[in-house]
């Protein structure tokens, strides 16, 4: 394979789609080996067709808002690769999307799904629609806007929707219940449904327990435990909220967490009655950390900083992509970092995972870190078909095994030779090889 002749062939498709090719371009330089050692994957295109999404839908989304203006956003939908079951992916609403962000998600997740063990294909899609500052009324109508275009192109069978930045409980709420309206059918089409209408136990907080679990197996090949660890986390979402609860449990300490306007260092730990606070907060819609310091008077609040520069022995940024760069990778190791785990998609650079190569110290990425929300949606889609509910310690119990699994499959496709884990390498040739042997199956399509 000719990593940069392909590169430079999809920066000329595609031009200023950054995200996107920098999501590729990880990709294909973790699989240089599997290509020489199967030749068979390049005579049948397989990387060709595996960098394009298989189709890109991008509808308008009119709605009117309580003053009674109308207000237009753009919808979007990629549906990547359905090689081994249907296209799956959340939603993000957030005013930062675009095609290049939507098609790097969509492109992650499929390798992230072929890794939890279960049929998923790899879909993303959302809006550049902003949840902040708007009523309930109007996230309502304007996921009814959404669904009215969205319904034609997903199902059961066909395409599943969840969540991502922007998008809980309440909105999955609201696109169900328009999907229902317009086609008749109360049917598994979207996980992180309520528990009274077909969600699943523990999908809320399976984001950032699954991520910890997946920590777990990582200080375990170190002989070590979260138990008495310290932990510098970003941002103060779904993931980090699951994240901090499930550290807590263990005995570690979470010594910040983090939002666009700066971040919160509390050497006490978020812990306790401090994690509900948090969720208030994020539920809040008002996009600030800052209230935490004046509630929590241990705990110090730096405006527009990130918590990079805060000595810990584990590092989890779990907001957002590109949210980790170089100097924030220097910081980390400087101050005695020795394990730096993705909860977000994407959001330490490729200069910064330089810099934690080099340092040789355990780094692992959001495609088998955070697998965990979209293994227990898979697990969701699982008790949909049987018309059945689990009990929480079922679903947790599969999440957690997945999540082992997932670690045995980036040690064995990522081991070194001198024993050191390259869990990027492992994440992406384990979570390829299961995919193009698939496509390899059906044929050119
Ligand atoms: P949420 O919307 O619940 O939270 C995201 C949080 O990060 C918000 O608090 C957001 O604030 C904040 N944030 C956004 N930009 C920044 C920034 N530059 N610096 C610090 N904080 C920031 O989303 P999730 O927790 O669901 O998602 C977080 C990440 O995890 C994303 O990368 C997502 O793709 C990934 N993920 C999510 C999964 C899930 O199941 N929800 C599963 C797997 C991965 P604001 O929005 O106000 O800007
Ligand atoms: O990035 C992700 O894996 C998610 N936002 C969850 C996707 C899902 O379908 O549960």
């Amino acid at each position: 394979m000719n990593l940069e002749k392909i590169m430079s062939d999809l920066e000329k498709k595609h031009p200023g789609e950054l995200e996107y090719l920098q999501a590729v371009r990880e990709v294909l330089e973790s699989l240089e080996e599997v290509l020489l050692q199967n030749p068979q994957f390049e005579a049948k295109g397989i990387i060709e067709r595996i960098v394009e999404p298989d189709r890109t839908l991008i509808f308008k989304v009119p709605w009117v808002d309580d003053n009674g203006q109308v207000q237009v956003n753009i919808g979007y939908r990629v549906q990547f690769n359905n090689a081994i079951g249907p296209y799956k992916g959340g939603l993000r609403f957030h005013p930062s999307v675009n095609l290049s962000i939507l098609k790097f998600l969509g492109f992650e997740q499929i390798f992230k799904n072929s890794l939890t063990s279960l049929p998923m294909g790899g879909g993303k899609g959302g809006s550049d629609f902003d949840t902040k500052g708007k009523s309930d009324g109007e996230v309502m109508r304007f996921c009814q806007a959404y669904m009215l275009e969205l319904w034609r192109l997903i199902g059961p069978e066909t395409d599943v929707p969840a969540g991502d930045i922007g998008v809980g409980g309440r909105e999955i709420g609201y696109l169900f219940g328009m999907y229902k309206k317009l086609t008749l059918e109360h049917v598994g089409v979207l996980t992180g449904k309520g528990l009274n209408w077909g969600g699943s136990l523990v999908r809320p907080e399976a984001t950032g327990f699954g991520a910890v679990y997946f920590v777990q197996e990582m200080l375990a090949t170190k002989g070590e435990k979260v138990e008495g660890k310290t932990f510098a986390i970003s941002g103060f979402g779904n993931v980090a909220w699951g994240a901090v609860s499930k550290i807590n449990e263990l005995g570690g300490k979470v010594l910040t967490i983090s939002g666009p306007d700066g971040y919160i260092h509390d050497p006490d730990g978020v812990s306790g009655e401090k994690i509900e606070y948090m969720r208030e907060l994020r539920a809040s819609n008002q996009d600030i950390v800052k209230p935490y310091a004046d509630k929590y008077p241990g705990a110090t609040y730096y405006a527009g900083k990130r918590p990079w520069e805060v000595k810990c022995d584990v590092a989890m940024p779990c907001a957002t992509q590109n949210e980790l760069n170089k100097q924030d990778a220097e910081n980390l190791m400087a101050n005695g970092c020795w394990l730096v785990a993705e909860g977000a998609n994407m959001p330490c650079t490729p200069e910064a995972i330089e810099v934690f190569k080099d340092h040789k110290i355990l780094f692992a990425p959001g495609k088998a870190v955070n697998a965990g929300g979209v293994s227990t949606s898979g697990l969701e889609m699982s008790q949909n078909t049987l018309k059945l509910s689990w009990t929480r310690e079922e679903v947790d119990q599969r999440l957690h095994q997945i999540m082992r699994n997932i670690h045995e499959s980036c040690v064995r496709y990522g081991t070194q030779d001198d024993g050191h884990i390259d869990y990027v390498k492992g994440a992406n040739i384990a979570g390829f090889l299961k995919v193009a042997n698939a496509m390899m199956d059906q044929g050119v399509v």
